[in-house]
């Protein structure tokens, strides 16, 4: 779904800000000690919300070794709450629960940088195409004879009425 609307705006040539995406992470659903899912895999921006099942749990970033590295960190929570952290940079970042780490409930979130980011090819430098008003323009015949265009018919009529202006003024400047 995600992936057609980026699509529609790729097509339609619109900036493109990837459509952030929301994940959720159950703790401890049915009140086993897991974070489900476990491992999650999101692109950079988007955002990850746990929601807590049975007990009380925390979501911490940290080592598996159950160390806090404070990059975020809930708290002892119970049902409802819900805590959303948005990921903006690629890596991956493991998480445990404050009270259960020691039992193995850790996690991870997978972040990506976005697969498909079109790089807009429409900043190629419009420089390159010379404006036709400096290039000078192909030269027109000035001689009337050679105009190719005229077929020889033409010429022909062409010719005829020119004797016939000849004639003309002629006449008209003898008269005079
Ligand atoms: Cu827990």
């Amino acid at each position: 779904m995600k992936h057609f609307a980026v699509l529609f705006l790729a097509v339609l040539g619109a900036p493109v800000c990837l459509m952030a995406a929301t994940f959720t992470v159950t703790i401890a659903p049915g009140g086993q000690l897991v974070f489900s899912p476990s491992s999650q895999t999101i692109n950079v921006g988007d955002t990850v919300m746990w929601q807590w099942g049975v007990g009380t749990h925390s979501t911490t970033s940290g080592s598996t070794l159950c160390l806090a590295d404070d990059r975020w960190n809930s708290g002892l929570q119970v049902n409802p709450t819900t805590f959303s952290v948005t990921f903006t940079s690629a890596g991956t970042f493991s998480y445990f629960c404050m009270l259960h780490c020691p039992f193995g409930m850790t996690g991870e979130i997978v972040v990506q940088e976005p697969i498909s980011t079109p790089t807009p090819t429409a900043t190629a430098p419009p420089t390159t195409t010379v404006t036709p008003a400096i290039l000078p323009a192909t030269p027109t015949p000035s001689r009337p004879g050679v105009v190719p265009t005229l077929s020889p018919s033409m010429l022909a009529l062409l010719g005829l009425a020119l004797a016939g202006a000849a004639l003309f003024l002629l006449k008209h400047t003898s008269a005079s």
